[in-house]
């Protein structure tokens, strides 16, 4: 647009510049059948000899030069301007573009960051492609902006809702999460519509809990609010609350089972025959007497010992497996 202006500009410089030799040529021209045959010679010998055949001949020259010089700016290419419109997924105008003929249009100036749209919690929108992607402009041209939506949606829960743990992950297993994209082609069906194309990816493994970690879940509490999300992103895709239930092993009630618990059993089973000793609580006999034998003894030591190295290596790790 800008160059056209420029071009513009120079075209009627170089007009106007044609114009005052030919009014210089006219004005000498006039005044030369007032001023004498001297005079006109002198001024049409410096320009065209042929001049000086005679008053009617003068005139020819006067137009050829007239005609002449006006006619060389336009035997100059003058730049065709095509009008290229760029137009986004309801027929909007998003950018408009003025490229001389043969030029090259540059897709990279239009903003198609503006067609990006979430257009609900579980659906996104944005650009895809043009329709049409000409590279130079040969006529003035509309080209539409093609979109993918992406829907996510999800099926089940997670199965774990309870834990006797505070260390560890929050595990959302039994979730699975999909993204189904729906992606226009160029190719229009019968009424007019971009025929889609769709496609389903489960992306449960691109999700995260948040909190993230048990220790964090259950810090203030013994219940928490669970969000799943797609990794970097912000928009839940659900919402669920997770429970702490102290666990049997865990004799000191700090959420862990591990050596510190085993101590503590071994410990009360060496003072187990002293009657000054103080005796286990009813209530808390299930987390000391993991094996539920009835005795807290060095055998439920092993087990809280079991257990913590199973957790180690397999979250999922469950009592239930250990007792087995
Ligand atoms: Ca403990
Ligand atoms: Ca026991």
């Amino acid at each position: 647009m800008k160059k056209s202006k420029i071009l513009a500009a120079v075209a009627s410089a170089l007009l106007t510049a044609s114009t005052v030799p030919m009014l210089v040529y006219a004005e000498s021209d006039g005044t030369a059948p007032a001023a004498g045959a001297g005079d006109t010679s002198s001024t049409a010998a410096s320009t065209d000899p042929t001049t000086t055949t005679g008053a009617a001949d003068t005139t020819e020259p006067s137009t050829d030069h007239s005609t002449e010089p006006s006619t060389e700016p336009s035997t100059e290419p003058q730049p065709v301007v095509y009008k290229v419109t760029f137009l986004g997924f309801e027929g909007e105008e998003i950018a408009v573009m003025n490229v001389e003929e043969g030029a090259a249009i540059d897709y990279s100036l239009v903003d198609t960051s503006v067609l990006h749209k979430h257009l609900s919690v579980d659906t996104e929108r944005e650009f895809y492609q043009w329709d049409i992607q000409p590279e130079t402009a040969t006529a003035d041209v509309t080209i539409h902006a093609l979109s993918q939506t992406a829907v996510i949606s999800h099926t089940g829960e997670p199965k774990t809702t309870v834990y006797n743990r505070k260390s560890g992950s929050v595990d959302i297993s039994g979730l699975n999460v999909f993204i189904t994209l729906t992606t226009q082609t160029p190719e229009k069906d019968a009424d007019g519509n971009y025929i889609v194309t769709e496609s389903t990816v489960e992306i449960t493994s691109s999700c995260t809990a948040s909190p993230a970690t048990l220790d964090e879940a259950f810090k203030n509490s013994d219940t928490a609010a669970i969000t799943v999300l797609p990794i970097g992103d912000t928009k839940p895709i659900l919402k669920y609350t997770i429970k702490y239930e102290r666990g049997i092993g865990d004799v000191d009630g700090n959420g862990l089972v591990d050596g510190v618990d085993a101590s503590a059993i071994l410990v009360y089973n060496a003072n187990a025959t002293d009657e000054s000793a103080e005796k286990i609580p009813a209530a808390e006999m299930p987390y000391w007497d993991v094996n539920n034998d009835g005795l807290v003894d060095g055998a439920d030591a092993s087990l809280v010992l079991k257990y913590q190295a199973e957790l180690s290596d397999n979250p999922d790790t469950t009592w239930a497996t250990i007792l087995s």
